[in-house]
C-alpha cells in the first residue's frame, strides 16, 4: 500500500491526515511541534472542529503514525503554515521551503509532492520548483510536484473534505491521475484538474471573491446606517433577484484565509487590485466602525463607564473556538492603545484566557454591564436571548429579533 506523509498537523494538515487514514490510507502526520505529537499520539486533538475526535479514532485504528520526522513515502502532503509579510504583503515561504527541503531528503524516486498550503500564485514556480529541480539533476531521480488547495469551512470541515469539489493543479496527466486517486479516497465530488499556476490563483480568487463581496456589504451597512435604512431587509429583498447574492455585513473580517489572501494579490500587483484592497480596507475599517456606533450609543444613553461595557465574542465567527485576525481583538486593540481601560468580555466557545478581565461565566458577565455588544452569533448567545432584556443592546450579527436593539 502506498504510504502518505502529511507535513504539518494544523488546521488543515491534521483533518487530511485523519481522513485519509480513517480510509484505508497508510499515513504518517508529521510535525515539528513535539508536544502536538505527543498528544495526538495519546489521542488529544489540539483544537476543537466538529466530527474530529471520532475521526481521529477512527485514523488511529487504522495505524496513523504521528511523528516529528519526515519519512520515506510516495506522496507528501505539505500543509504548514503560509504568512504574508505585514508591509509588503507578499508572501513569506519560509516554512513552505523549509518543509520541503525536509521531504527532499527522504522524497524517493517517482515521488509526488502536493503543495495544500495556501499560496500566493507564482509560489510554486519561484520557491518550490528550484529546489525541487536542483535535487532531481543532482541525484537523477524524478519527483513530480502538485497544487491540491484546500477548501473547508472551519465548522463544517469533515463535510466539506467529503463534499467540496477540489481543485488539483499539475504538470502531467500521469500525476494528475495519481492524486486524483488519492484525494478520491475521501471527496465524493468532483475534482477537476488544472495546471499549477491555475490552481494557485483559483484558491486565492475563490478567497478574494468573498472578502469583496463582504466589503459590499459591509460599505452598504454603512450607507444604510446613514439614510437610516434597514440593511439586512435591502440585502435580503435585493438576494431574491436571481442574479444577487449579497453577503451579510458585520464587525470585520476573521479567520485566517479570506483576511489574509487578498492581500497576496495586493502585494504582487499593488497597480492592478485596486479593487480588492480598497475591499481589504472597508472590512478592516469595521472593527472601528463599531466602536464609534458604541461611542454614540453610549453618548445617548448618557453612559461613560466603559466597564459597565461587555463584548460578547473573541472568535472571528460563531461556534468556533478560533481567534485568528478576529475582529474582537482587533477591536480591543484599539481600545487598549485609545483607551486605556477595557470592556469586560465573554465567549463560551474558549476556556482560556485571551485577554485580561475575561469572564468564564455567562451570569457573572452579564451582572457586571449594562451595555452588551454582540460580536459573535454564537449559538450560545441565540439560546440565551431572553437573559439580555433590560440590558443596551448593539447587535453587529443580526441575531437579536428583541425591540430597542441597535445594530451596526
Ligand atoms: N463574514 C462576514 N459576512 C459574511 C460571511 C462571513 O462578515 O456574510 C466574516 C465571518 O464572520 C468571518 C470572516 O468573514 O470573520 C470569514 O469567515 P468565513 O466563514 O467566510 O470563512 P473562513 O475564513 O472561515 O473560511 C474561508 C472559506 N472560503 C470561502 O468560503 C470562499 C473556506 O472555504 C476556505 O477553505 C477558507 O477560507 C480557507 O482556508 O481558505
Amino acid at each position: 500500500m502506498k504510504r502518505v506523509c502529511v507535513v504539518g498537523l494544523g488546521y488543515i494538515g491534521l483533518p487530511t491526515a485523519l481522513i485519509l487514514a480513517a480510509n484505508g490510507i497508510d499515513v504518517a502526520g508529521v510535525d515539528i511541534n513535539k508536544e502536538l505529537v505527543a498528544n495526538l499520539c495519546e489521542g488529544n486533538l489540539a483544537f476543537e472542529e466538529a466530527g474530529l475526535d471520532l475521526l481521529l479514532l477512527d485514523a488511529m485504528a487504522n495505524g496513523i503514525l504521528f511523528t516529528e520526522s519526515i519519512m520515506p513515502a510516495e506522496m507528501y502532503i505539505i500543509a504548514v503554515p503560509t504568512p504574508y509579510e505585514t508591509d509588503s504583503k507578499r508572501i513569506n515561504p519560509i516554512f513552505l521551503i523549509k518543509a520541503i527541503n525536509n521531504v527532499l531528503e527522504v522524497c524517493p524516486d517517482q515521488g509526488i509532492i502536493i503543495v495544500e498550503s495556501t499560496i500566493s500564485p507564482g509560489t510554486i514556480d519561484r520557491y518550490v520548483r528550484p529546489i525541487i529541480n536542483e535535487k532531481c539533476a543532482e541525484s537523477g531521480i524524478v519527483i513530480h510536484i502538485a497544487h491540491a488547495p484546500e477548501r473547508i469551512l472551519p465548522g463544517r470541515m469533515i463535510y466539506e473534505l467529503e463534499h467540496n469539489p477540489r481543485t488539483l493543479g499539475v504538470d502531467d496527466e500521469w500525476t494528475g491521475q495519481q492524486v486524483k486517486e488519492l484525494y478520491k479516497s475521501f471527496c465524493e465530488a468532483e475534482i477537476v484538474i488544472t495546471d499549477v499556476r491555475s490552481a494557485e490563483l483559483i484558491k486565492i480568487v475563490e478567497n478574494t471573491f468573498r472578502d469583496v463581496n463582504i466589503a459590499f456589504a459591509n460599505e452598504l451597512c454603512k450607507i444604510c446606517r446613514k439614510e437610516d435604512i434597514n440593511v439586512y431587509e435591502i440585502i435580503r429583498i435585493a438576494n431574491m433577484h436571481p442574479r444577487v447574492n449579497i453577503l451579510q455585513p458585520g464587525p470585520g473580517v476573521g479567520g485566517h484565509c479570506i483576511s489574509v489572501d487578498p492581500w497576496f494579490l495586493v502585494g504582487d500587483h499593488p497597480d492592478l487590485s485596486l479593487l480588492i484592497h480598497e475591499a481589504r480596507n472597508i472590512n478592516n475599517s469595521m472593527p472601528d466602525y463599531v466602536l464609534s456606533r458604541a461611542r454614540d450609543i453610549m453618548l445617548k444613553h448618557d453612559m461613560q463607564d466603559i466597564t459597565r461595557v461587555g463584548v460578547y465574542g473573541l472568535t472571528y465567527k460563531e461556534d468556533i473556538n478560533d481567534t485568528r485576525e478576529s475582529p474582537t481583538l482587533q477591536m480591543f486593540d484599539r481600545i487598549t492603545r485609545h483607551l486605556g481601560q477595557l470592556p469586560k468580555v465573554y465567549d463560551p466557545m474558549l476556556n482560556r484566557d485571551i485577554v485580561p478581565g475575561q469572564y468564564h461565566d455567562f451570569d457573572s458577565f452579564l451582572a457586571d454591564i449594562d451595555f452588551i455588544i454582540i460580536m459573535v452569533g454564537h449559538s450560545h448567545i441565540r439560546e440565551h436571548m431572553v437573559k439580555l432584556k433590560g440590558k443596551i443592546i448593539l447587535d453587529t450579527r443580526n441575531v437579536c429579533a428583541m425591540d430597542d436593539v441597535y445594530k451596526i
